[in-house]
């Protein structure tokens, strides 16, 4: 016997193009203007924050910060929608979903500036920012496992980028999100870069959605830039989770307008040329453009969005800046409920530091 005993294939959704044109009919969203304009206010506001940020590092003043300049739609798409008892699960690039989930300006520019408590805001359930690669994938499946056991309606989000989906960890989450037919969302934000690792170096497969497909979920690519597509596609996948139909991938296209981090330069290893190309696409001169021709947006509202905007960042600033540094001691105080020896006298070494 010789026959084909599996198939697949990965859809990509793009409605609106790099031109801000429909190329398809638009989904459901172009009929909510309200929640259009919210979005595109989220991502120009975070986009004035990354600008801030990078110069507070620049200045001496955080110590270092992980931009998100052409990532916008992604992360705005999902702090939208997720629902407020949903638990999100981030990477580093993700400001624009942590606005939206009670995570204040000043706190993650605490964060980036050493001090934890920005990843503790007040009223936050979501889980602190993960740098280590990939891990929180595993940790978007444990909650998800949590809320599954206990029947609750609720999801696990979790986003992580390209170079993340070649960790273990990754495949280990997905595939327990198959098997035990768990609510999570995975979000692969494919920003074709990991540090300076290409995203052709990192893999051989065609996409990343469909490393989904050996996990027995379902995977798709969308165009990350693209709210609409950003849109549809997760708020169905929270809801097919939500109504136990499983656990899905999305793999958001997209591209990292800036250096890896304030630590890193891409001019020394990016090809000459792609930033330009790739500034074309990017996902907030779209949704204006579209915005402009429905009539929905004009440069006077941009203008006062704008200035709104820096100075609720400069405000930030002023907090971030004047709040009283936590004691040293907190870098131990919180790992262990009994501390063990070897810290304890470090922890002493700390207090009289
Ligand atoms: C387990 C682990 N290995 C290595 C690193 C160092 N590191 C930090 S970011 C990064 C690249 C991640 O690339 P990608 O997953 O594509 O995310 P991006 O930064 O592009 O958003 C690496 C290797 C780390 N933080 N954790
Ligand atoms: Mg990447």
């Amino acid at each position: 016997v010789s026959e084909t005993v599996a198939t697949f294939s990965i859809p990509y959704t793009q409605y609106l193009n790099e031109e801000g044109k429909a190329v398809q009919e638009l989904p459901e969203l172009a009929r909510d203007p309200d929640a259009l304009l919210e979005l595109y206010r989220i991502m120009v506001r975070v986009r004035i924050f990354d600008a801030k940020a990078i110069a507070l590092q620049r200045t001496g003043k955080m110590g270092t910060y992980a931009s998100s300049l052409g990532h916008e739609a992604i992360s705005t798409v999902i702090g939208h929608v997720m629902r407020k008892d949903d638990v999100f699960v981030p990477c580093y690039r993700e400001h624009a979903a942590l606005i939206q989930r009670n995570t204040r300006m000043e706190d993650i520019f605490s964060y980036w500036g050493g001090d934890e408590r920005g990843n503790a805001a007040e009223g936050c359930i979501d889980l602190p920012v993960a740098v280590p690669i990939a891990s929180q994938c595993l940790h978007a499946s444990g909650i998800a496992t949590a809320f599954k056991l206990r029947n609750e309606p609720r999801v696990a989000v979790t986003v992580f980028g390209d170079g993340a989906t070649s960790q273990g960890d990754f495949y280990e989450a997905i595939n327990v999100a198959g098997v035990w037919d768990l609510p999570a969302v995975f979000v692969i934000s494919n920003n074709k870069w990991a540090i300076s690792v290409p995203l052709e170096k990192q893999t051989a497969t065609q996409t990343l959605a469909q490393k989904a497909i050996a996990a027995g979920i379902t995977g798709q690519q969308v165009d990350g830039n693209d709210v609409f597509a950003m849109h549809a596609a997760f708020s169905k996948a929270l809801e097919d989770a939500r109504e136990g139909k499983g656990a899905q991938v999305i793999e958001a296209m997209t591209y990292r307008l800036c250096d890896h981090t304030t630590a890193d330069d891409a001019s020394r290893y990016r090809p000459e040329g792609e930033l330009q190309t790739n500034e074309k696409f990017e996902p907030i001169q779209r949704l204006k453009t579209y915005l402009e021709t429905e009539g929905l947006w004009d440069d006077a509202k941009e203008a006062a969005l704008k200035e709104e905007a820096q100075a609720e960042v400069e405000k930030a600033v002023e907090t971030y800046l004047n709040r009283p540094q936590a004691p040293a001691t907190d870098m131990v105080d919180y790992l262990f409920a009994e501390l063990p020896d070897a810290l304890k006298s470090q922890r002493k070494l700390l207090q009289e530091f």
